[in-house]
């Protein structure tokens, strides 16, 4: 209850902010995209992890306002970057969508609404479902989902293989993008199990038209042989901690 209180106030007073991590060709090692990810500080100073304060949204509702919040700053931090750099700024942005959010928001008219409050093309949105969030009502997921389509946005399956991988689904929905989670990249190298998984999940994705993100990469070694496989995208420390908006225009601007 005191962690809700709050995290509501800090929603109030604009004190959430979002952190940026570079999402990169395998192939070319370009930058294409960065994760947003919700930081919290609270007022004592301590930062807040959103494995903590994230399942607190979703069981008091705050995440409705907290996941609009997010939506809008990283449109808001797009068309800024867009500005600073006199044109299309080269990434896209991923926002995570949670399961309940998408239970007890319409998700689609805000993506478009912010979209079009910074006069930014859908194109440059990413949006990171979680295979959770088609377990407790499919075909209002799938509506969501072709709504999001519609508005020109990238959808990912985020976590993928953590959850409960009914295939089935994986062919019917409008899925771009598989994220293979990080629990079975760190390590792939010296365990066949984990590395066996990595290649199955490359070879549905590539069955299905998907292209696919390797979450967790720490080293070179781990790049080259996700890129070797065939794995389309990397994230990890390797590349980059999330980054304050700062340093993420920074990088963006050297790159270019
Ligand atoms: O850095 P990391 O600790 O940033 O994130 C931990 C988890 O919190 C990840 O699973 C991530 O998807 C989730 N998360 C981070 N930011 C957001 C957000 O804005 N919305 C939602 N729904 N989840 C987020
Ligand atoms: O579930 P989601 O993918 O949205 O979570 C992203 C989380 O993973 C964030 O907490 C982020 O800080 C963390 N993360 C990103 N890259 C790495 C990495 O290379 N190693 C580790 N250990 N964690 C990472
Ligand atoms: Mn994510
Ligand atoms: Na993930």
């Amino acid at each position: 209850f005191g962690m809700e209180t709050a995290l509501r106030r800090a929603i109030e007073r604009g004190q959430m902010r979002l952190t940026y991590q570079p999402i990169v060709d395998l192939a070319t090692g370009q930058l294409v995209a960065f994760e947003s990810l919700a930081r919290w500080r609270g007022e004592d100073g301590t930062e807040h992890s959103p494995n903590d304060f994230i399942p607190v949204a979703e069981e008091s509702g705050l995440i409705v306002p907290l996941g609009r919040w997010a939506i809008q700053e990283a449109a808001a931090t797009l068309a800024e970057w867009d500005a600073r750099l006199g044109g299309d700024c080269g990434a896209k942005l991923a926002v995570n969508l949670s399961a309940i959010q998408l239970q007890r928001d319409a998700i689609a008219p805000v993506v478009q609404s912010a979209l079009a409050a910074h006069g930014l093309d859908g194109s440059r949105f990413t949006l990171e479902l979680t295979e959770s969030a088609l377990v407790t009502d499919p075909d209002r997921i799938a509506g969501i989902m072709h709504a999001l389509k519609d508005l020109g946005t990238t959808i990912a399956m985020d976590d993928f293989g953590t959850g409960y991988s009914n295939l089935a689904y994986l062919q019917k929905l409008p899925i771009d993008v598989l994220k293979i989670d990080r629990s079975f990249v760190t390590g792939m190298l010296s365990d066949r199990d984990k590395i066996a998984i990595v290649r199955a999940i490359l070879s549905l994705a590539q069955a299905l038209g998907m292209q696919t993100t390797a979450e967790g990469i720490e080293t070179n070694e781990l790049a080259q042989t996700l890129a070797a496989l065939g794995c389309t995208y990397g994230q990890g420390y390797l590349y980059a901690r999330p980054l304050e908006a700062d340093a993420a225009y920074a990088m963006l601007a050297e790159r270019l």
